[in-house]
């Protein structure tokens, strides 16, 4: 039987975070559902530095199973996709929405929204937009957290992989080895801290500077560097660099590859994230996190940050659930984050179970198998 064909556009608005979802999606459905899978990327530079392997100068290649066109304004004339994905409301060419049109079946026609756990997702997950003139809907299909919505993007075999992992100590010393990161030391904590510049940063590093116990930082290079390497009285800082203050030591890392990621995240005590992908990447890490949510102009992230943070800490206690919620506010624009740092810290063990347990229940919900059921009762 003929594979079914993908369609999936992104056009890099900012950062990692589009290029880091759509190729995610994209292996998900080549490698583990056997779709004949297209990703249209309009930034090749930005999504090179999530997959080193590709080549920036080709316009057509086949990586990990994925053709991946360069995305130029003229689209060549290809045949649609039995399901094209449209990411996060990008405009996708004229012609080639009047060619899905006349497809035989129709290309079924999908908006990837960006992820979010207010309530309202869950009433607009798979509603459909008719085209204004033409004999086609385009349907919403909202990521998320709660069984009413699309799911989570969740590789099958990712939360063995992490659990095989963290409960394995060579593997988890070899990997801080490759790393060129000292092995752990009693009572030592280990933060990774991927995020955007932050008005907390001094204070957070202060708190962690003076703090009862050390703190190895691992910081990917990034928009959060220039503040920490100033912090240290350097005037360049890239991957490779060592610092030290107080009880307070940080690493410099290079950016690396997606699936190389998880690595760290799996093997740090806390994890700090932003965005939207590795902010789910953390929750699969099932380790005590903080968000550094895309901030927009209105405040309106905030609301996002809340909803999240209301699902997340249900079922903790009361003191633990308004210590995430303090920490997450502080590291977020807030107040005071050198004291709820120390409160956070104290409540590790309980964070990382409850994480452990909160992974588990999200794994129930696949974003790509919820997109392939939605193709076959929609085809
Ligand atoms: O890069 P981001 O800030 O992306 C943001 C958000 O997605 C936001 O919602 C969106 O509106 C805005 O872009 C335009 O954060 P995010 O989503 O966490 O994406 C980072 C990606 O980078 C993620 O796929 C993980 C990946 N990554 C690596 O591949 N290697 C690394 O070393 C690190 C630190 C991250």
């Amino acid at each position: 039987m003929q594979a079914k064909s993908c369609d999936i556009f992104c056009s890099v608005v900012d950062n990692y975070g589009d290029i880091g979802v759509c190729w995610r999606l994209a292996r998900q459905l080549a490698n583990e559902h056997g779709l004949q899978v297209r990703l249209w990327v309009d930034d090749l530079r930005s999504f090179g530095k999530l997959c080193p392997e590709l080549d920036v100068e080709l316009d057509i290649q086949i990586c990990r199973g994925v053709e991946i066109r360069h995305w130029v304004s003229v689209l060549p004339a290809v045949e649609p996709a039995a399901l094209v994905i449209g990411a996060f409301a990008c405009d996708i060419p004229k012609p080639y929405v009047e060619a899905m049109a006349l497809r035989q079946p129709k290309s079924v026609w999908l908006n990837l929204e960006y992820l979010s756990a207010e309530d309202w997702v869950e009433g607009c997950h798979q509603l459909p937009s008719p085209h204004p003139t033409l004999p086609l809907s385009k349907y919403f299909f909202f990521p998320g957290f709660t069984a009413k919505t699309g799911g989570l993007l969740l590789e099958h075999d990712l939360l063995v992989r992490r659990e095989a992992f963290q409960s394995d100590a060579s593997a988890q010393a070899e990997y801080w080895h490759s790393l060129g990161v000292p092995q752990r030391v009693d009572g030592e904590l280990r933060v990774s801290l991927f995020g955007y510049e932050n008005e907390a940063m001094e204070a957070l590093l202060t708190a962690w500077e003076h703090g009862s116990h050390l703190v190895t930082c691992l910081l990917p290079e990034g928009r959060a560097l220039p503040q920490v390497a100033t912090f240290f009285g350097a005037s360049t800082a890239s991957a490779g660099d060592e610092w030290q203050r107080g009880n307070l030591r940080v690493f410099v890392l290079p950016f690396v590859e997606q699936e190389q990621y998880d690595l760290l995240l799996w093997a740090c005590d806390v994890n700090f994230v932003r965005g939207e992908d590795s902010c789910v990447r953390a929750q699969w890490a099932a380790k005590p996190f903080i968000w550094q949510i895309y901030p927009q102009h209105d405040g309106v992230h905030l609301e996002k940050l809340e909803a999240l943070r209301r699902l997340y800490t249900a079922g903790l206690p009361e003191e633990t659930a308004q210590t995430v919620q303090k920490m997450w506010l502080s590291w977020n624009g807030g107040q005071g984050v050198a004291t709820v740092w120390r409160d956070f810290a104290a409540q590790r063990m309980v964070l990382a179970k409850h994480g452990a347990g909160w992974a588990q229940r999200l794994s129930q919900n696949s974003l790509a198998l919820n997109l392939l059921d939605f193709l076959r009762r929609t085809e």
